[in-house]
């Protein structure tokens, strides 16, 4: 298909979606985010702002364990915000963290949430309280810009540095690629940070004078960025907008393999909405990938869809015009081209977990976490062991994009005390009394907080594991990686369509059950059942792991075996 000349992208499309006229209208992500934050009527905001705090790093929310009691009172929603920081490369030293716990119990709900983009969130902050809280987070040089919203996303980075030499060389682009595409309007630091005002768009200005990248309407949609090492697919980074594969020969790094299109939202009921993985196109230099990813958004910036959000993701602007025709454009707009893809291996999506040392003498502590929430409970008291860690400054914490935690860079003497305190309250750091389902298990956040969840993620699949651990012990797999991956909606969140056992969530209790992605994250799973409820979806597990152990060819994971006996099969 011959692709249409871009759209002026400072110029509103007439028949652009509602968030393109707010966006439009907003002054660059200014609206009346003031005011409405000091309305005292009502613990919401308005329709227009509801879209616009997105930029700024959070969403509105109410708790929806609530919202019928509250209607047939006739009260408005519990309303409150989530807010979710920008961390390149899901790095926090100790006094952030010691910074964030506090935000944590000052403001939020006393917990703190790991992302499966390597960020943090804090839940149930109210309305009148936000202002302090993104002051809390400035405090510790750390901000929310560009959380949300149509704009780049928090850029992954492999975080663990026992997994390959080449980590600490790698890790600054994140920072530096984050950087280089955050937005310029000065909006976030004018309202939240008390900052005096900043260059405005005059009657007539250059929108390109604000927001040289994105302009006055920003990026029709979300934009993902992931930087991973060979083997290791820790990142999904076939997942991303732009997944960028990091090159190395004798240890040195050459470049990346550039990686685009990739994005896993999809839509009941719409049949054109659907799961990509990213498609490699071609190689560039450490000093070319700024560049590249910048005429990459730009290219999405002015091709993407703005009539119709659920078709606004980069993804369908390659695929409505073409690879053949993204590569020239991309080369035209660089200046060169980018030279052949070079030869990568990956074997892995998981997390490493215990200790590890690197050549350097420092130690990595990997501790998965269950589905990144870090909270205190009766028996074990997970955020306050984290908290002595933190205050005893005996190491970095680096978040993964599997919702868990590396205590990074910590002395050789300094291993005990971390290991007594993580005992002293409760938490077992070795990983390995767990099946190795539940250490591959990734769930999104769905209920109490998500609007869009159908149906419970995060707090209903540690226990739908336990019952199908027992189906694991009967055919002697409790160890086996397996990866499952749970979603309270289709949007993705836990990346779902990439897990070995996918469960989307249809309606409370009730999943669709998709199989047979690969270990390594480079093959998406299949629609094998449909509105399953907890009975089914145990007896068809159950019958899949008995085939599983009795048939399955030597080393095959459990998504190859369904992928070759049923999926292909069929
Ligand atoms: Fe997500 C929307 C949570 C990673 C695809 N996501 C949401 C919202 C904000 C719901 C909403 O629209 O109001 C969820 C907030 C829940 C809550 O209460 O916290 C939400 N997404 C999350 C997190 C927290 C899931 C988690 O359990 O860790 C992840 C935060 C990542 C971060 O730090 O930035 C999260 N979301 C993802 C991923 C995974 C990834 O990026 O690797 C995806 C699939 C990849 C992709 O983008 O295609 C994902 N989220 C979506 C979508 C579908 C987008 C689409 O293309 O259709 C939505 C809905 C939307 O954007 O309209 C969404
Ligand atoms: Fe919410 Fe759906 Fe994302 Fe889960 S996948 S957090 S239910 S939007």
């Amino acid at each position: 298909m011959t692709a249409p000349s871009p759209k002026a992208w400072n110029v509103v499309v007439p028949n652009g979606s509602a968030v393109e006229h707010i966006k439009d209208r907003s002054d660059y992500l200014r609206g009346n985010l003031v005011e409405d934050f000091l309305n005292p009527i009502t613990a919401a905001v308005s329709e227009d702002n509801v879209q616009l705090v997105k930029f700024h790093g959070f969403y509105q929310q109410d708790d929806r364990d609530v919202r019928l009691q509250r209607q047939e009172k006739k009260l408005e929603p519990a309303h409150s915000f989530m807010i979710r920081l920008r961390v390149p490369g899901g790095e926090l030293s100790a006094e952030q963290w010691q910074k964030m716990d506090a935000i944590s119990d000052t403001y939020g709900n006393h917990t703190m949430r790991i992302t499966t983009r390597q960020a943090l969130q804090f839940h149930g902050i109210i309305k009148f309280e936000m202002k302090k809280t993104i002051q809390a987070m400035h405090a510790a040089a750390l901000d929310s810009i560009s959380g949300c919203g149509d704009v780049n996303r928090n850029v992954m980075c492999t975080p663990d540095p026992s997994l390959s030499p080449l980590s600490a060389e790698i890790f600054p682009y994140a920072e530096k690629i984050s950087e280089h595409l955050l937005p310029r309007s000065r909006a976030y630091h004018e309202i939240w940070l008390d900052e005096p005002a900043g260059r405005r768009l005059v009657a007539g200005g250059e929108a390109e004078e604000v927001e040289p990248l994105y302009g006055k309407h920003y990026l029709p949609r979300k934009f993902k960025i992931a930087i991973t090492i060979p083997p290791y697919n820790d990142m999904d980074v076939y997942a991303n907008d732009i997944g960028l594969i990091a090159i190395a020969e004798n240890g040195k790094l050459q470049g990346f393999n550039v990686a685009v299109g990739g994005g896993l939202g999809m839509t009941f009921g719409r049949e054109d909405t659907y799961a990509r993985l990213a498609s490699v196109i071609g190689f560039c230099t450490p000093e070319q990938v700024l560049k590249v990813c910048y005429h990459i958004v730009g290219i999405q910036r002015d091709f993407g869809n703005r009539q119709d959000r659920k078709l606004s993701r980069f993804k369908y602007t390659l695929d409505q015009y073409g690879l053949d025709w993204f590569k020239q454009e991309l080369n035209t707009r660089l200046g060169f081209e980018l030279t052949p893809i070079r030869p990568f291996e990956f074997t892995t999506t998981g997390d490493r977990f215990g200790w590890s040392e690197t050549t350097d003498g420092l130690w990595h502590l990997g501790l998965r976490l269950e589905y990144g929430r870090i909270l205190d409970t009766e028996t074990q008291q997970l955020k306050t062991a984290l908290l002595e860690i933190a205050r005893a400054n005996l190491c970095s914490f680096r978040m993964t994009g599997n919702q868990n935690l590396v205590l990074v860079n910590v002395k050789p003497e300094d291993k005990v005390v971390i290991k007594g305190l993580l005992k002293q309250y409760g938490y077992e750091a070795d990983a390995s009394h767990l099946s190795g389902l539940r250490r591959n298990s990734i769930a999104c956040v769905a209920l109490n907080t998500c609007p869009q969840a159908m149906a419970e993620a995060e707090r209903y699949l540690p226990d739908l594991i336990t019952k199908l651990e027992a189906s694991l012990d009967k055919y002697s797999l409790r160890q086996e990686d397996i990866k499952i991956r749970m979603t309270g909606c289709p949007n993705g969140c836990g990346r779902s369509v990439l897990g070995e056992i996918g469960l989307i969530g249809k309606s409370p209790g009730r999943y669709n059950l998709y199989l047979g992605a690969s270990f390594n994250g480079d093959r998406l799973n299949t629609l094998y059942r449909e509105n399953q409820d907890e009975k089914a979806i145990l007896s068809a597990l159950d019958g899949l792991f008995a085939s599983f152990a009795s048939t399955r060819r030597t080393k095959e994971s459990f998504g190859d075996f369904v992928q070759r006996t049923i999926i292909a099969a069929a």
